[in-house]
């Protein structure tokens, strides 16, 4: 294969990188990420900072580097989980799951004049509900100017956020978990939906994308539903991607790139791969005419754009 026409996965061969979730700003696509020390604490997931990186053929990516990390979060110690970054009014917000000196999981802002960064944090968590619900935030602003803030595992839950993106009105709201939305499946609210939500809307139909549990399986596939309104009623649309990554989780982000779609995804593929040493993948896809997507296979990797 040509290596200027065509990248092959993982995207990133350096390091380990998971929870993709890609922006696209001024005709370049942004890829904030997660890292995955090599090294490991307590065997556990081990992950200080976000990445990001940039291209605008989806083949020659440029690496930024370290943009954000929990040296930045006076008020948190652990934790660096799955981010997504939007732009508003000229200025870029990255929303950031963390875990508290105090304890408990919490979502973090960090803002920015730049998409690359590097971002500053607010001071305090956007969302704390004293629970360990709050991860996996996902933003997505609707064409009435009102923007959503999705998150959550085990209960998927949103805040309707201000025009300044930083604060939120009204209370935490709470998708019902019904098997109608989600399909029956094997996480804690009886349905599939366990985390890592990706939420926005093409060609009106509202759709959410999340990491999903069979019943008895030990291993995340990528499932949708779909809606007709920011707020639901959410309807199961289907498996997007199968257990094939090799590693417990799986974290999708889409986007549509000079005329191309594309799901991103992690994997355990890099060499030393493993359930805490994971890299992000890339597959292109298409949209059926109804709006429904079909099973996307991991794959080697995308053409030039
Ligand atoms: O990467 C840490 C956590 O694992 C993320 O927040 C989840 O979505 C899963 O990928």
């Amino acid at each position: 294969m040509n290596p200027e026409k065509f990248h092959t996965n993982p995207i990133m061969k350096d390091i380990y990188t998971a929870d993709p979730a890609p922006m696209v700003y001024k005709d370049r696509l942004y890829l904030y990420t997660t890292h995955d020390e090599d090294e490991l604490v307590n065997d556990f997931y081990t992950m200080y900072d976000w990445r990001c990186f940039s291209t605008d053929d989806m083949v020659n990516w440029t690496d930024h580097g370290k943009i954000f990390s929990l040296d930045d979060i006076e008020w948190a110690d652990d934790r660096a989980w799955a981010p997504q970054c939007i732009e508003r009014n000229g200025k870029f917000y990255l929303y950031c799951p963390v875990h508290k000196k105090d304890g408990g999981m919490a979502i973090a802002v960090g803002v920015s004049d730049k998409p690359e960064g590097p971002f500053k944090d607010l001071g305090h968590p956007l969302v704390d509900e004293g629970d360990w619900n709050d991860i996996d935030p996902t933003v997505y602003i609707d064409d009435d100017g009102q923007a959503y803030l999705y998150f959550g595992n085990p209960e998927l839950r949103y805040v309707r956020l201000n025009e300044d993106m930083i604060s939120y009105s009204g209370e935490v709201e709470k998708i019902p978990m019904t098997v109608e939305a989600f399909a029956k499946g094997g996480h804690d609210s009886g349905t599939t939906y366990g985390e890592g939500p990706w939420f926005y809307k093409r060609n009106g139909i509202y759709y959410m994308v999340f990491a999903a549990f069979a019943e008895g399986v030990h291993q995340e596939h990528l499932a949708y539903s779909t809606a007709p309104t920011a707020t639901g009623p959410w309807k199961y649309g289907g498996v997007l991607m199968s257990e094939e990554g090799g590693v417990f989780t799986n974290h999708p982000g889409i986007a549509d790139f000079k005329g191309h779609s594309y799901l991103f995804y992690h994997t355990g593929e890099l060499p030393g791969g493993s359930l805490f040493h994971r890299s992000v993948c890339v597959a292109e896809f298409k949209y059926n005419e109804d709006g429904s997507i079909d099973t996307i296979p991991m794959c080697k990797g995308v053409e030039a754009v």
